[in-house]
């Protein structure tokens, strides 16, 4: 049985006024305190635990009618402050940020950390169990188009402006480090958020939007409130570009017209498919201007990107109309919608034409913000699952002392720190470039580790929050544990902004574009974290490892290049894999080179490096991406009859 009886059903005549409207699955509610991780605890589980395997089987003695139902029988796993308890992210601050800077935002982290465990945690949860519903009409047939949200997800944006989740990466307190502190604060918000990190996301790339327009003075007052620290002012926004035809091909997909009035504005007409946080203030999307004559400009060249405000003053909308919200998989405390714009007023931003290139910037920060969620999945699953290990009895032992199980948890951990470094590394370029202090080279690199750390950080914690939830065997697949939940929202971090191949063609579009110096820069920034650890004994073997691994990429460039297209584009996926092995290793390395490393950081840099670090060179060596094996893969797909091979 499972641990159903600590919480109580809510009939639904009993739902508050933000569940109005919309069949919502049986609320349950806690009848303790609230907390996303499960059971409340009591100083007797210790024993209990370590009692287990004598009450499974001394239970047969006993008559079931009498046994205690009520009594807990295993302690629930807790986290505690997740900045106090990630040695890493500890470790990385102390190592890179200024002495005074590291101080201060050691202590803001500190208290946020705790912050989150008694106040924004069990927020989250309530958004969980409170999802938004949506009430398309009164009782008289008026036409309301409203998404109601539950009180916690509105308390949410409020500390998201208390706590500057946005504003500290454009206030620049700390110069360029900012966006570091930024990017923790946001790494440790993520899995307590109660999905209040998709808007921040968007709202981060809005602000980056505006601001790499040199803020023109139209949008002076979005970028104020976006940026504000004041609950009250506090903006959030969205990104509708995903329409019917246009989810990844947003440059041919794209339908919706801007007309142009008199006074200059724009009035938007067209269908959006998915617009996640959709109750939002404001919002970026893009749309084809129509001409004197109606026509449009078909392609990546006709489209053009806009401003707007959902609502006006009086908190009507802005002639869009809701459809309907999305029935998701996961992000269920995130309201995704379907909106048609009948005549929405715009504002046209940038230049005509130019809505691709300049909608690229809301793009990479929101693909940093995927990265960020992927890691603190990933984080917060293994440190539930090493929690689990010290409470839970099996086989007549602590889940810790079975090797097995630790060497599963290992492998998620190395695989972790990796993926948290390259977070690091994107987030101290994107903070140099955006005071002024990068050089060209820093640009391209962080241009080309962007997609790469999207794709690879999105299928990393996809297997480890799966991989995770095995350690707590059946309570990991149980909803009242929290643990699905982590797993849901995690899923979508290879779909949303941009799937795992579309990243890996704009992997090959930033080499492309900087022809070949992007890959020039990564090689020789690889081959100089490595020297740092060349004299290091213990690091030797790793080092080595990615050697080879670099002369294997080189090679590869050179014989593939002169493959063609369909060589390149069968290859990209492995190829940024590639990056990223490659990348991350180094990092992996390098910290461990540091005077005051651990042998925990050794030993994470040398697991790193004993995986495959250059698959690409293997499959390019097995014929992987010749002709004949692109019509076999169709063959094999197609069962004998090579439909789509016509294509290549
Ligand atoms: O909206 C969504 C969900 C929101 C939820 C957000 C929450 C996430 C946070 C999670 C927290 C846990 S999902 C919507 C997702 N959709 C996409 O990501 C679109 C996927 N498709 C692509 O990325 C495509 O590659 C396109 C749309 C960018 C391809 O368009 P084009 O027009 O065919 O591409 P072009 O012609 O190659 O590029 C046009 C211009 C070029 O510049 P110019 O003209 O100067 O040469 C490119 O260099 O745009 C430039 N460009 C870029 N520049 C294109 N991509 C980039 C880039 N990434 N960075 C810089």
């Amino acid at each position: 049985m499972f641990a159903c009886h600590f919480f109580r059903w809510r009939p639904s005549a009993a739902r508050k006024p933000w569940q109005l409207g919309r069949s919502l699955p049986p609320v349950w509610e806690r009848c303790q305190t609230w907390s996303c991780e499960g059971l409340s605890t009591s100083a007797r589980q210790g024993q209990q635990a370590a009692m287990q395997g004598k009450q499974v089987s001394g239970g047969l003695e006993m008559p079931f009618a009498t046994r205690e139902t009520e009594t807990l029988f295993q302690e629930q796993p807790e986290v505690g402050n997740q900045y106090l308890e990630d040695a890493l992210l500890q470790s990385y601050l102390k190592t890179h940020l200024p002495p005074k800077v590291q101080e201060e935002v050691s202590r803001d982290l500190e208290k946020f950390g705790n912050r989150l465990l008694t106040e924004i945690k069990p927020l989250a949860w309530e958004c969980e169990l409170n999802p938004p519903v949506f009430r398309q009409y009164d009782a008289w047939g008026q036409r309301l188009d409203h998404i109601i949200t539950c009180p916690a997800w509105r308390r949410m944006k409020e500390i998201a402006a208390e706590e500057g989740l946005i504003a500290e990466a454009y206030e620049r307190r700390y110069s360029n480090w900012s966006r570091v502190h930024q990017a923790i604060k946001l790494y440790l918000f993520s899995n307590s958020s109660g999905g209040f990190n998709c808007p921040l996301a968007m709202t981060d790339g809005a602000a980056k939007v505006i601001e790499s327009l040199g803020i023109p003075g139209s949008l002076k007052n979005a970028f104020d409130h976006l940026t504000s620290r004041d609950p009250k002012k506090f903006w959030t926004s969205g990104q509708w570009m995903t329409e019917r035809r246009g989810g990844s091909d947003v440059a041919n997909g794209t339908e919706t017209v801007a007309r142009k009035q008199p006074d200059g504005a724009y009035h938007l007409y067209g269908f959006k498919w998915f617009t996640s946080a959709a109750d939002s203030d404001v919002t970026l999307t893009l749309a084809r201007i129509a001409d004197a004559q109606g026509h449009v400009k078909q392609g990546s060249g006709g489209l053009s990107l806009f401003f707007l405000k959902v609502r006006d003053e009086e908190g009507k909308l802005n002639n869009v109309k809701v459809q309907r919200l999305k029935d998701k998989l996961g992000t269920r405390q995130m309201a995704t919608a379907e909106l048609w714009l009948d005549g929405a007023k715009a504002e046209l931003i940038a230049a005509e034409g130019r809505g691709v290139a300049s909608i690229s910037s809301m793009l990479n920060i929101t693909r940093i913000h995927n990265v960020i969620g992927a890691v603190a999945s990933m984080r917060r699953m293994i440190s539930l699952s090493r929690e689990y290990a010290l409470k839970r009895v099996a086989f007549g032992k602590l889940l810790k002392d079975h090797p097995l199980h630790m060497q599963t948890i290992a492998r998620m951990e190395v695989q972790t720190r990796g993926a948290f470094l390259l977070l690091m590394e994107i987030v101290r370029l994107l903070g140099l470039v955006e005071t002024n202090l990068a050089n060209e080279q820093d640009q391209l690199l962080l241009r080309l580790l962007i997609p790469v750390a999207k794709l690879y950080t999105g299928k990393q914690a996809s297997a480890v929050v799966v991989e995770a939830m095995e350690c707590f065997g059946g309570q990991g697949y149980m909803e009242d544990t929290g643990l699905p939940v982590i797993v849901r929202d995690t899923l979508v971090l290879s779909i949303w902004e941009g799937t795992t191949n579309i990243l890996s063609l704009d992997v090959l579009r930033s080499l492309t574009k900087s022809q070949g110096q992007a890959l020039a820069v990564f090689s020789s920034t690889v081959q100089r974290k490595l020297e740092l650890a060349s004299s290091i004994e213990k690091l030797e073997p790793a080092v080595k490892l990615m050697q080879d691994a670099i002369s294997s990429l080189v090679q590869l460039i050179q014989r593939a290049g002169s493959k063609g297209a369909v060589t390149m584009e069968l290859a990209a996926r492995d190829f940024s894999y590639s990056l990223a092995r490659i990348y991350a290793g180094a990092l992996l390395i390098e910290h461990a080179a540091r005077p005051d490393s651990s042998s925990m950081d050794v030993s994470a840099a040398r697991r790193w490096c004993n995986q495959e670090l250059c698959p690409v060179a293997i499959e390019l060596k097995n014929g992987s991406y010749d002709a004949e094996e692109a019509f076999m893969d169709s063959c094999l797909v197609y069962d004998g009859s090579p439909v789509s091979h016509s294509k290549l």
